[in-house]
Parts: structure tokens; C-alpha cells; sequence
């Protein structure tokens, strides 16, 4: 005798391995016994109508952008390489348009989406797998994410490389030491402690200094094809340091 109700369980994607071990078992009990296919049926769920249960979810479809790019050293955001996009879901199921809201560790870096789709990558720069690219070559850091009835979905980010810029110069900077404080009074020449220059490859941001008591300098280490902003400050013998000069940009 046939269970009919057992040939009825729709084909889901969650208990597809559950249904491959059904078919089979009705192929092999095709001259088999009724006592065999019974032994199989709770492996399907349980209650009493686990047919019911099973037919419940539909899986969700997913769309939207899931594939971004970063490159080596371009804009990173406190040495960190970031992009973003969003996902969009529609689901048959009520209530299941939407994402799990997590966060996802990749080979490279992290992704966050919240459960609306909007994701975040963000991978650190200065890490070697990323700082040893060259240019023309690429990683990939596939992330998968799942809406809330667990359809899976996976977002590629391909990290491009760049060759490293490793050609520097040195620039000697000279200037005219001030004779006459802000008030308009003598500054003599041994009430001066130092010179100090600030700069840096931003504009009104001096990441670098160096102090001399000469009126010429050199700085060395430079990157060529860089622009790099100076500007320079006197300070006295009792430590009063001056304004800022005005910013000289400088591409080297
Ligand atoms: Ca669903
Ligand atoms: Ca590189």
C-alpha cells in the first residue's frame, strides 16, 4: 500500500536534502514495503501536518546592487577602504521583505546591512594582502547575507591593486627671518628659538614638522607627484610661537 500524503510535500529549498532522501526511499520501495516508507515520514517535521508547515515559505527574491569595487590607497576614510550600496527584496510571504540586519566578516573586510538593504564594506588599507597588490590586480571578498526567512545572497567586492609610489625628493625651503613681533616691536635676532614647519599633502592640514634655528631647511622623503602645503612659524625665547605664515603649496 502507497501513503499518498508523502507524495505530496512540495520541492523546498530548506529540506531539499530531506526530499532527495524521500524520492529515493519511494524508487527503492517501489517493490519495497509500506513499513519502509513509514519509517522515513518523520524525518519531514514534526506535528501533524507537516505538509502544511513545509508549504509556509516561499523563498525570497533579491535584487539591487551586490557588487562593488574599492581600490589601494584611493580616499581611505581613517585608513579604511569603504563602499556601499542597497538591496532590494520582495518576498510572497508576509512580513519577509526584509534583511537579517548583521554584520559579515570577509576574507578582507566587513559588511553591515541593516534590514531595510542598505550595506556598508569597509576593509583596512593598510592590511599586506591589500598594501601587496600591484596594479592590475585584484582580490575578492564575496560576503553573503540572508533576508529574514533565510534566503541567501551574496555580495562581491573586488578590491583593485595599486602600485606603490615609492619615488621621493628632498626640497630645501628657505625664508626671511622676521625682524618685527605682531605688535609691531623689535623681534632681535637672539630672542628667536626656532623655525618650525608644518605640512602635509591637504591643504590647511600639516601632518609633518620639523624645527631648525637657520633660515633654510631641508626636507627629504618626499613623494614625487605629490603637492604637498607648508607653512612656517617663528618662535622666541620664551616660547611664544607666531601665526601661521602663509600656506605655500609645493608639488614635488
Ligand atoms: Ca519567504
Ligand atoms: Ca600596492
Amino acid at each position: 500500500m502507497i501513503i499518498f500524503p508523502l507524495v505530496k510535500i512540495p520541492f523546498k529549498f530548506r529540506f531539499i536534502s530531506t526530499l532527495i532522501t524521500l524520492i529515493m526511499t519511494l524508487q527503492m520501495s517501489a517493490c519495497g514495503t509500506e513499513e519502509f516508507l513509514t519509517a522515513v515520514a518523520p524525518n519531514l517535521g514534526s506535528g501533524s501536518e507537516p505538509v502544511t508547515e513545509i508549504a509556509d515559505n516561499h523563498a525570497a527574491l533579491i535584487s539591487g546592487v551586490d557588487s562593488a569595487s574599492v581600490t589601494e590607497d584611493v580616499n581611505p576614510n581613517s585608513a579604511n577602504l569603504e563602499v556601499g550600496g542597497t538591496l532590494e527584496i520582495t518576498d510572497p510571504d508576509t512580513g519577509e521583505a526584509a534583511f537579517s540586519e548583521k554584520t559579515v566578516t570577509g576574507i578582507y573586510g566587513k559588511l553591515t546591512i541593516t534590514s531595510a538593504g542598505t550595506w556598508s564594506y569597509t576593509a583596512d588599507n593598510n592590511q599586506s594582502a591589500i598594501q601587496s597588490l600591484a596594479g592590475g590586480t585584484t582580490l575578492i571578498d564575496n560576503l553573503i547575507i540572508s533576508s529574514v526567512d533565510g534566503t541567501l545572497h551574496t555580495i562581491t567586492i573586488t578590491i583593485f591593486g595599486a602600485d606603490e609610489n615609492n619615488t621621493t625628493a628632498n626640497i630645501t625651503l628657505s625664508w626671511n627671518v622676521p625682524v618685527q613681533r605682531e605688535d609691531n616691536s623689535t623681534l632681535a635676532l637672539d630672542e628667536i628659538e626656532k623655525h618650525t614647519i608644518y605640512f602635509g599633502t591637504t591643504s590647511g592640514q600639516y601632518t609633518n614638522q620639523a624645527s631648525t634655528n637657520s633660515d633654510a631647511h631641508i626636507i627629504t622623503g618626499l613623494l614625487v607627484g605629490t603637492t604637498y602645503y607648508f607653512v612656517i612659524t617663528t618662535t622666541d625665547t620664551d616660547g611664544r610661537e607666531s601665526q601661521h605664515s602663509t600656506e605655500v603649496p609645493i608639488t614635488i
